[in-house]
């Protein structure tokens, strides 16, 4: 039988070289790629949140604890991967804001999206305003997506809402929001932002409901 709680603690210790393996055993049992990532790695990453905030362990643990939840994820992406309708639902410009380097939330929910018909344009981290307004126009982005995962990076959050809210792309660009940092209320109301969403499933739901595929 695959041992979950083997794969938790391979992630929350960093075993990059375990975690694959332990990943696959699961798969093979029959288990679902979205249980395997909801249900156990992202449990074994907030473990790993908790234990830095005990200071249990510290940057470079968490970093390598990053590193191996990694590895799993790619061993699982080509499955998530599969049954995209090719990009026909329309065009996401997604990245983490300016000051932030988290890129694990903001790659899992890329994937959904792509898996779900959306094409994704990846800006990767550490995004400024203008970056994400200037892409959007580029690429003739229907919707923005802006992860944020510290605390520190809300008024990035809103001075890129703000930013987009502002240029010459607004009325045709929505703008979604999510990462542990942010709440609903901060997204909606302060950063009058058109949708939040807490996780990967809900935000591919928020962004059909936002373009009008619900
Ligand atoms: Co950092 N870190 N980190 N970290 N880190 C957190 C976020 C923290 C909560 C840990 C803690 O203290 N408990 C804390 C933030 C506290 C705060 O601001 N309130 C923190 C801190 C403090 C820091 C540093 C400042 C530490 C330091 O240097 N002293 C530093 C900052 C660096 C920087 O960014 N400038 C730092 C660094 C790092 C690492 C580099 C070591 C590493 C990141 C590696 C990487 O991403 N490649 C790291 C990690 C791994 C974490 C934790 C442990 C795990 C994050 C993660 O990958 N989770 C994290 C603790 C935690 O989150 N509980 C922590 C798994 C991932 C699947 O979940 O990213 O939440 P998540 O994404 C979810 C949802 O949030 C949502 O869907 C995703 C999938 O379900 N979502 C969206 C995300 N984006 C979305 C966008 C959407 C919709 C939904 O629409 C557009």
């Amino acid at each position: 039988m695959a041992d979950l709680i083997a794969l938790q603690e391979a992630i929350i210790k960093g075993k990059r070289n375990d975690v694959p393996g332990l990943v696959q055993a699961a798969l093979d049992e029959g288990m679902s790629p979205q249980t395997i990532i909801n249900e156990h790695m992202i449990l074994a990453m907030k473990e790993v949140g908790q234990r830095f905030e005990q200071k249990k362990i510290f940057v470079p643990e968490m970093m390598i604890a990053a590193r191996a939840m990694q590895a799993g994820l790619e061993v699982i992406k080509p499955l998530i991967g599969q049954g995209g309708a090719g990009g026909g639902l329309g065009t996401v410009v997604m990245g983490t804001v300016f000051g932030d380097l988290h890129d694990i939330g903001k790659n899992l929910v890329i994937l959904m999206l792509e898996s779900s018909g959306f094409k994704v344009v990846n800006l990767g981290e550490n995004v400024p305003a203008a970056k994400f307004v200037e892409a959007a126009r580029e690429h003739q982005a229907k919707l923005v997506g802006l992860s944020s995962l510290l605390t520190t990076g809300d008024p990035y959050v809103k001075a890129t809402v703000a930013a987009l809210k502002e240029s010459d792309l607004s009325g045709k660009v929505k703008v979604m929001c999510g990462g542990a940092a942010l709440t609903p209320r901060f997204v909606l109301e302060e950063c009058q932002a058109d949708g939040y969403a807490p996780d990967a499933v809900a935000a591919v739901r928020l962004a059909k409901d936002l373009l009008g595929f619900a």
